[in-house]
């Protein structure tokens, strides 16, 4: 590319970007035939509809393909400032239905999927999920990308390419049990490889002195892995722009050992393979809980080498000085697990680029900025000093330097105060010594922000107290989550979407969430409102299909559909609401038939998937299955009440889930939900939050009007005292909770025995997430949900205002504080005619 002039580029890239693939119907039906037959090798006749999904899906990938290159050329060409999102996690979900919308080509599809006998409904059901994160914080990754590419920000993620994703829950006898996701067993089409995109990625060995230099050390390693890239498009509606996931995968041909083959030691000949492989193979399935393991801090670092190293090889090719890194570069840390960029940066800077330390140091932090999603102090990143030192033996050396500048600084800053210093230390003396991450990314970042007002200000109070001090104000701000209204409105929701591009006259709202304000003008349109409470019929239809065919059970769709979906944990008090299920039950069960056939029907459902080793987590399931099975099959009870435990939650269950709910839970005891994010797919969906004064619920309150919200339970700053108290009293369950442990206790629900240790958690284990406290709230708030539900007409009210004011919660308004505020970055829209700048 040298020999071309700009002038000939610039011919060039016209001519390319002005010749897009015909998008009629018969060029498409040509073209998935065209890959049905060429690329799969199957004929028309042979056509199932798995390859109907696969012929089409490379179909619609080869018209993004145009526009994802221009705009990677586009970016490069303008020399844009890129933000890089590094993220051990992307929860992405499906691709295909998204990019028929982004393209705008659905109907297009449909017609010519019908002309050949498919439905594309059917079709879209083909695509397995790309399950590459855990729950809240991978899923936000995707938006994130996704709010990035539609409002045309030069930004890439960065993250891992796991051969395993989020493991796939069966229920059996009421228990989960996990089977491995094989994702990759059928061919991938939103997968670029990029086999000359590999860097070698060094591990173990020892340090050298560089003779020419006193801060430099050449460091010898014992293994070297390949990480190869592969590219994940990420459509960008209402735009050309085409964004990008580049995911790393460990490549290890040149550690075959031919030697050993040739002995006949076949074992030993792929040893090296079989151990370096393992790095990218499996996602670690714990959401908010440090794992400590080694593979887990080898698959850190392999992820951070890579794409500091990529990073900054993209950087050179713009021939500016390496001082100018921050000026093209803009690098966040979705929370600690990528935050040995920081001191792989700064070993490429000094020991590869031989700027420095504090040329070196200045550049880092400009560089980085971080988001911390918890504190809960059982997710806090610990490395243990020795594990570093043998691995990472150059890192571990640069972290300790970091430390001891930083405390020098803090040490002038406040001479003698020796307990402040050791409260900071990037390094706690502990048995043996620990890395705390996320000190390491504070220092090594020059903004760190939490997730909601509330979280951000709790980690300025808690974590970071000692930081604010020391470093400022300024420096510690608040983003708020976002969603992306494309997946979470537009796509899974098409009978609500037609009614917002009804009102706001055309499909932009999409784009600029502010414009379903007008929903409120229609809040009176009898019409409107009828429309509006039959699109969520329909959806509860829908969903009640999903139940029958995912668990056999047969649901009432004009039940009341009271939701709460998301991980496992104690902390997100599932127990709460199966304990509140229990007694609802004993209640219905004390009534006459007359009274219970008065009484409101409801659905009670819940997903949600515990991490493999966390046992309390995998009880709560049991408990919710055993509780089911004896209500669903009491006759007495019938309709009235049903409670579903939907195996294997994902991101495509939750697009069947979000759509139906009437109302949705996010009971989390104050202070521990940093935000929570699908209490905001909720309300965009017309669904009422039955909640604690906790993370994202809070500026959802005050955003809709209290009125639109039923909130309950102690108040965070509330918790502490609760929490002493109860460490040195036995808790008071109140007649509700008692009586539901008594029914446990029983054998109402099989041997009691395997729940008692619910029941201790509470009684006996301390109440650590306070239901004894939160109960008789909680009860309450329950009786103030049905009563409003009772009220039709109020309801809808409620429901519609929801959705008209809901903007804040659209992931681009995320992006653009984020862009503003924190990256310095502006859109880049490709256009052809710019190119010769
Ligand atoms: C979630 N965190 C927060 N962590 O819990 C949630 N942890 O409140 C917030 O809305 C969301 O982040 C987005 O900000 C997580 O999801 C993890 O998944 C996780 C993964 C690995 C290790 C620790």
């Amino acid at each position: 590319s040298q020999s071309k002039t700009p002038s000939k580029m610039d011919n060039m890239f016209q001519n390319y970007s002005h010749s897009e693939i015909a998008r009629d119907t018969a060029t498409i039906k040509n073209s998935v035939i065209m890959h049905l037959t060429a690329t799969f090798l199957r004929t028309p006749m042979s056509m199932d509809s798995g390859h109907a999904y696969l012929a089409s899906a490379f179909s619609v990938r080869d018209r993004l393909l145009q526009r994802w290159n221009l705009t990677n050329e586009f970016h490069d060409r303008m020399k844009a400032k890129r933000v890089y999102y590094m993220s051990l996690e992307f929860l992405i979900g499906r691709t295909f239905d998204n990019a028929l919308l982004a393209l705008d080509l659905r109907e297009e599809y449909s017609k010519a999927l019908g002309d050949v006998g498919f439905c594309l409904e059917d079709i879209i059901d083909e695509e397995r999920d790309a399950a590459l994160g855990n729950g809240g914080l991978g899923r936000l990754a995707a938006c994130y990308v996704d709010s990035m590419a539609c409002q045309d920000y030069p930004g890439w993620g960065y993250g891992l390419r796991y051969k395993y994703g989020m493991f796939q829950q069966q229920i059996i006898n009421g228990y989960q049990v996990e089977a491995p996701d094989c994702w990759l067993d059928s061919p991938n089409p939103w997968e670029f490889p990029r086999p000359d995109v590999t860097y070698p990625v060094k591990f173990y060995g020892h340090l050298e002195r560089d003779p020419s230099s006193e801060h430099r050390y050449i460091w010898k390693s014992d293994v070297v892995y390949d990480a190869m890239a592969f590219d994940v498009p990420v459509p960008g509606y209402g735009t050309t722009n085409v964004g990008n996931i580049r995911l790393w995968s460990c490549k290890t041909n040149s550690l075959f050992d031919l030697n050993k083959f040739n002995s006949g030691d076949y074992h030993g000949a792929t040893g090296g393979q079989v151990a370096a492989q393992i790095l990218t193979d499996v996602l670690y399935p714990n959401d908010n809980t440090n794992e400590g393991k080694e593979l887990r801090l080898r698959q850190e670092y392999l992820f951070c080498s890579a794409t500091m190293q990529d990073i900054i090889a993209r950087f050179k090719k713009t021939g500016r000085p390496m001082r100018d890194l921050p000026d093209l570069a803009a690098i966040q840390l979705n929370d600690t697990h990528p935050t040995l960029g920081v001191p792989e940066l700064m070993r490429i800077l000094i020991d590869e680029e031989e700027l420095t330390w504090d040329e070196a140091w200045e550049i880092t932090t400009r560089t980085f900025a971080f988001t911390n999603h918890t504190i809960l102090p059982e997710a806090m990143e610990k490395w243990p000093v020795p594990m570093l030192d043998k691995i990472l033996p150059r890192h571990m050396g640069i972290m300790y330097d970091i430390n001891l500048f930083f405390l020098q600084s803090v040490e002038k800053q406040f001479p003698g105060d020796r307990d402040l210093l050791r409260r900071i230390s990037i390094i706690e003396e502990s048995n043996p010594q620990q890395v705390r991450m996320a000190f390491l990314a504070c220092v090594g970042s020059h903004k760190v922000n939490g997730v909601a007002a509330i979280h951000s200000d709790i980690i300025k109070q808690t974590i970071f107290k000692d930081f604010v001090r020391i470093q400022g104000e300024d420096k510690f701000i608040n983003k708020t989550n976002g969603v992306s209204p494309r997946r979470w409105m537009n796509e899974c929701n098409p009978d609500m979407s037609s009614l917002l591009t009804e009102v706001v006259g055309d499909r932009s709202w999409v784009n600029d969430l502010a414009k379903t304000k007008k929903l409120e003008e229609r809040v009176t349109d009898q019409d409107f409102r009828q429309r509006w409470w039959d699109a969520k019929q329909a959806n509860k239809k829908r969903l009640a299909d999903y139940i029958l065919t995912t668990t056999g059970i047969r649901v009432n769709p004009n039940a009341l559909f009271d939701v709460q979906v998301k991980r496992i944990h104690e902390y997100k008090r599932q127990l709460m609401n199966i304990l509140s299920v229990i007694y609802r039950y004993h209640c219905l069960k004390q009534m006459t038939p007359e009274d219970r056939a008065k009484e409101l029907h409801r659905v009670v459902v819940f997903a949600g998937k515990a991490a493999s080793g966390y046992w309390v987590a995998k009880q709560v399931i049991k408990l919710i299955n055993s509780v089911a099975e004896v209500v669903n099959a009491d006759e007495e009870i019938g309709d009235v009440l049903k409670v579903v435990f939907i195996p294997d939650y994902s991101v495509t269950a939750a697009e069947y889930i979000i759509p139906a709910s009437d109302i949705s839970q996010h009971i989390s005891t104050a202070g521990t939900e940093a935000s929570g994010t699908s209490n905001m797919k909720f309300v965009l969906n017309g669904g009422i939050i039955l909640g604690t004064v906790d993370g994202a619920n809070i500026e959802i309150g005050e955003e809709i009007g209290e009125e639109q919200i039923f909130f309950f339970g102690c108040l965070a700053h509330e918790v502490e005292d609760f929490r002493h108290y109860l460490r040195f009293h036995q808790p008071k369950p109140d007649d509700a909770l008692q009586t539901a442990f008594d029914m446990i206790q029983r054998n109402t629900f099989g041997d009691a025995a395997i729940f008692q240790p619910l029941i201790d958690s509470i009684l006996r284990g301390g109440d650590v997430y306070l239901l004894s406290v939160d109960f008789p709230s909680y009860i309450q708030a329950h009786k103030a949900v049905e009563d409003a539900y009772r009220n039709r007409e109020e309801w809808i009210t409620k429901s519609i205002l929801s959705v008209a004011r809901m903007s804040k919660f659209s992931s681009d308004r995320s992006i653009q504080e984020y862009a503003e505020e924190v990256w310095n970055i502006e859109p880049v829209r490709v256009n052809s005619c710019n190119m010769s700048i």
